[in-house]
């Protein structure tokens, strides 16, 4: 069963997206570098596709930056979609964001028509550090956790020119298994919605595969690549000292210790997709979920002709 969560505050957000999108000029989409298919929210597309737009890579930082750039030219060969990698938190690397608005929306600037801009994202994905980073001051509370603005929240960058920070926004059904472990892995999922050890597991089956040296150094083991997950989650808990008693490994502490690593980038600089992979994982995605609603369908159709006898 994928991971999933879209609690009713997300509900208001789509609502109130979906009223304010009428009036926006520029929509600027932030997604996760570390996993930027996965952070690229469907249910905003459909709401926001219709307007200039463009994505942030953000947190480049912690990011693999040959994969960023693998990422950015995905992106930026798309139609009507331009896109940049950055790190919300330097106000010097964000300050060109303001003219890419102008250069997408020309008609815009002056007071009788003042530029709007909507910053919207999954949640922890850095929204709120962007606008304090753009405005120079802290106007939008942060914090290294899911869901910390609550409200649409409207400030101004100049006399003409607003922002309207968002709360962060999932969609209702997550039909990519693995983009539910890496947005549980990234911090966009509540925690009471997800199993840390799952999602540890999935995480280490990757880096195992993909980034085996840096697991290697970090934790100060060998031959990640040929063990099996759950071997390599009992040697972090015994290399960092995660023990119940009579010899066995807190399985528990140990996933906390490998998701927190990964979220503050002490492991090194990692992404957990390519485009490539993504569009794999998005078929089969789009497969499973075909067949189940033809599976439902099925179901409904059959109680109808039972019905039907009945009468
Ligand atoms: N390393 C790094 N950390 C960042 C960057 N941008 C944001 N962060 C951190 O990511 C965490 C989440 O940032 P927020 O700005 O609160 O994220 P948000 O998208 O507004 O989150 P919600 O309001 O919960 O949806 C904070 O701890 C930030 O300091 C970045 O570019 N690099
Ligand atoms: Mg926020």
């Amino acid at each position: 069963m994928a991971i999933q969560w879209f609690p009713g505050h997300m509900n208001l957000t789509r609502k109130a997206i979906a009223e304010r999108i009428k009036d926006i000029d520029v929509v600027i989409e932030v997604l996760d570098a570390r996993l930027p298919g996965s952070s690229a929210n469907p249910l905003l597309a459909d709401m926001t596709g219709h307007k200039p737009t463009v994505k942030i890579l953000n947190k480049q930082d912690m990011a693999d930056p040959a994969r960023t750039a693998a990422w950015l030219s995905h992106y930026n060969a798309q139609p009507g979609t331009r896109a940049v990698a950055l790190q919300a938190s330097s106000a010097a690397a964000v300050a060109p964001l303001a003219a890419a608005c102008h250069a997408l929306a020309p008609g815009r600037g002056g007071l009788a028509k003042p530029m709007r801009v909507l910053i919207c994202g999954v949640p922890n994905v850095g929204k709120s550090t962007l606008i304090n980073a753009l405005t120079n001051k802290r106007h939008a509370k942060t914090g290294d956790e899911a869901g910390i603005t609550k409200l649409e929240q409207r400030i101004t960058l100049a006399d003409d020119f607003y922002l309207w920070d968002t709360p962060g926004l999932l969609w209702p059904r997550i039909i990519v298994a693995k983009s539910g472990y890496n947005l549980a892995a990234s911090g966009a999922i509540g925690r009471n919605a997800y199993d840390e050890e799952l999602v540890a597991l999935e995480l280490l089956d990757y880096l195992r595969q993909n980034y085996a040296p840096l697991l290697e150094a970090r934790f100060k083991f060998a031959g990640v690549a040929q063990m099996k997950d759950e071997e390599v989650l009992e040697a972090v808990g015994r290399q960092r000292g995660a023990l119940l008693g009579k010899g066995k490994i807190n399985t528990q502490k140990a996933a906390e210790i490998v998701i927190g690593e990964f979220r503050q980038a002490t492991l090194g600089r990692i992404t957990l997709e390519t485009p490539e992979e993504f569009a794999q994982w998005l078929a089969v995605g789009q497969q499973l979920d075909a067949e189940r609603l033809a599976k439902k369908e099925a179901r409904a159709q059959s109680r109808g002709k039972g019905s039907g006898t009945r009468d």
